[in-house]
């Protein structure tokens, strides 16, 4: 054991030396190989439009950002799982509940992988939906307002990190727990984990007018770490693949205890099969806590129901529903061709790429060529589903992404860079460095039956050299390569926010059309909104004070405001009566405990306001809406209590 955990260690250490050296000896300079019309492939001239949207994870930062490519321009941060001062979402009282979950409310979280919904395993740029790590949870944002309209919470899991990929008619988007943990939740000895440790895989199902989302069911699995999933496409239509680590079940020293496994696995689920199984009236209750979080569009204004049981399956209770295929080393990405044929598992810790044929899989269950089983799931032999191994084409490999050429991409975080290769005869074709670590890389598309195989972005830990340092902290970054020639080709380095993980790419033609320009004012049902100055009041309740207030340029009404007293709650409701697109105004008032309004044409916002002080306070516009911007002001006059 000793033994064991020194070579593990030497190895790390290995590993991290050619990670740093690697780094140091690149130089920003490097771009000077650069050919001469890179910047015309990328220059977007100004007021024309990018080829595609780029919906690019923010990571720890917990939201989404969307970015314009080729060019690399930043449009939007979409709020999502963090407090947003900017546009007042987790701080006005309309979306406080979208952070609502069964440890209360929660406004940061740690974004990983949005994947954009699909209709016949094409995507169709309707909703993109990205996982909250670390308080379990999905979120569902709408692509006509750019806006996050859905949280749901997952219980039964922890680290959901195998998340969040949609079925190839967004039937379900799928949740994989990271951490395995006692299922229903309990005090117990840590060092009992094994056995007792149980993971979850959630179905998700979308309903596909409105999208709204609601847990079918729960598959309660060993207690292994799931890391990242990919749902069957085309002939694998029905399927859903997770990669395993630390099938050791370990809890302790991970890095070397969770390595001790030559082979983990990559489960795969016949969801139709459990589908069919719960809608037979299939599975056990569960008693467990949950939030569901829905923005209404028409109040705009979030409630937070609290969900009290899930519907659970046992695998051993579905025979056939899961198999788990053999993949050298710790599988961290799990990605499926565009054909559904093929599967990939990227051993962190392996020379080679392993892959998996789909039809081989079959054959194997059909023949039971079974290795043993875990937990009572069985084990396809490794050999039995193997398609063909990628040599020694990279250090390190994390996510594949496909062209629309039969050609795959993987990242490979320890020798940074990207690697080509063709699917069926696993030759390596090329490669080209990243700068610098690179861990997800997207193709628009790249996770359906259709890729749009022009551009790949990368994406990278580290970017040290390449911008102008900025203190110790300095951006990571995004690379844009030129994949539409046989050798890929840097076009473009770009600051990304937060640490990005996973993206997803859309043809702007599938967005654009649809983007909403601003509410209508009739359609407004918030319970608060005035619509027209006449409407406008203040009116008390004992203590709590409501004022009906609305904008237009360049004024607020009402403007002058007394009667309010120390120690009052008083809301400002705002409604924007402006009906122009790109029109919004903002509202702040002086100590108020709570960000801005940023209130969009025909929109109802509210911000609590506790004055703790006697005096005339005055209010403004925050959002520079025209040449009377700075005359858009007004006072309270706070007396005595
Ligand atoms: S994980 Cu980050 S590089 Cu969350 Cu998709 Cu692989
Ligand atoms: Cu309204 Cu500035």
């Amino acid at each position: 054991m000793k033994n064991l955990l020194k070579s593990t260690l030497a190895i790390v250490a290995v590993l991290v030396a050619f990670t740093s050296c690697n780094n140091g000896a690149k130089s920003g300079k490097n771009s000077g190989a650069l050919a001469n019309n890179v910047a015309e492939k990328v220059y977007v001239a100004p007021g024309e439009h990018d080829e595609f949207y780029a919906f690019i994870s923010g990571g720890f930062s917990g939201q989404l950002s969307v970015y314009g490519l080729p060019s690399g321009r930043l449009f939007k941060v979409i709020p999502v799982f963090s407090q947003d001062a900017e546009k007042a979402y987790g701080y006005n009282e309309e979306t406080k509940p979208m952070l609502n979950t069964s440890h209360g409310f929660v406004p940061w979280d740690d974004a990983h992988h949005p994947d954009i919904s699909q209709t016949k395993g094409v995507i169709d740029g309707r909703w993109v939906f990205i996982n909250g790590n670390n308080t379990p949870r999905i979120a569902k944002i709408d692509l006509s307002t750019f806006e996050t309209t859905e949280i749901i919470e997952i219980p039964n899991s922890a680290g959901n990190h195998s998340s969040s990929f949609v079925t190839e008619n967004t039937e379900y988007v799928v949740a994989g727990t990271r951490f395995s943990v006692p299922i229903p939740q309990k005090d117990m000895p840590i060092n009992e984990y094994k056995g007792n440790f149980k993971g979850s895989l959630t179905f998700i199902s979308v309903d596909s007018e409105h999208g709204n989302m609601d847990i079918k069911f729960q598959l309660i699995m060993p207690g292994f770490d799931y890391d990242l999933s990919h749902p069957g496409r085309g002939k694998s239509h029905g399927w859903f693949f997770f990669s395993t680590y630390n099938t050791e079940e370990a809890s302790t020293l991970m890095e070397v205890n969770a390595s001790q496994n030559d082979k983990d696995f990559i489960a795969a689920v016949n969801w139709k099969k459990i589908e069919e199984y719960v809608n037979n009236g299939g599975g056990t209750m569960m008693t467990t806590n949950y939030a569901h979080n829905v923005y209404d569009e028409s109040t705009h204004m979030a409630t937070s129901t609290m969900k009290k049981e899930v519907l659970t399956v046992n695998p051993l209770d579905v025979p056939g529903a899961v198999y788990l295929m053999p993949t050298p080393k710790s599988p961290h990405g799990c990605d499926v061709d565009p054909t559904g044929e093929y599967i990939v598992g990227s051993g962190k810790l392996s020379a080679n790429l392993t892959v998996h044929s789909f039809t081989k899989m079959l054959a194997a269950i059909e023949n039971e060529s079974f290795a043993g089983d875990a937990y009572g799931i069985p084990i396809i032999e490794f050999e039995a589903s193997l398609a063909g191994v990628v040599e020694q084409p990279g250090l390190g490999p994390l996510h594949t992404e496909f062209d629309d050429k039969g050609n795959a991409y993987t990242t490979f975080f320890i020798s940074s860079e990207v690697v080509k290769w063709k699917v069926g005869t696993w030759e390596v074709l090329d490669r080209q460095p990243c700068y610098y670590s690179v861990g997800h890389l997207m193709i628009p598309g790249g996770n359906s039956q259709k890729p749009f195989g022009k551009y790949v972005v990368a994406m990278n830990k580290i970017t040290k050299d390449r911008y102008l340092p900025t203190g110790p902290e300095v951006t990571q970054s995004a690379q844009l390569y030129d994949i539409s020639g046989d050798k890929m080709e840097l076009l473009l380095d770009f600051p990304t926010i937060g640490e990005p993980h996973y993206a997803a790419g859309c043809p702007a033609d599938l967005i654009k059309p649809r983007s909403k320009k601003i509410f209508n004012l009739e359609d407004n049902k918030h319970p608060y909104a005035a619509k027209s100055e006449a409407d406008t009041k203040v009116v008390r309740d004992g203590k709590t004070v409501h004022i009906y207030m609305t904008t237009i340029r360049s004024h607020f009404a009402p403007d002058n405001i007394e009667g309010i007293k120390v120690g009052d709650k008083v809301y400002f409701h705002v409604t924007n009566l402006e009906q122009d697109y790109d029109v919004p105004h903002g509202i702040s008032m002086i100590g108020a405990n709570t960000s801005e309004l940023l209130i969009m044409p025909g929109q109802t916002e509210t911000f609590l306001w506790e004055p703790k002080q006697e005096g005339v306070w005055p209010f403004y516009c925050t959002d520079f809406c025209s040449a009377l911007h700075q005359e858009m002001q007004g006072y309270v006059r706070v007396s005595a209590a």
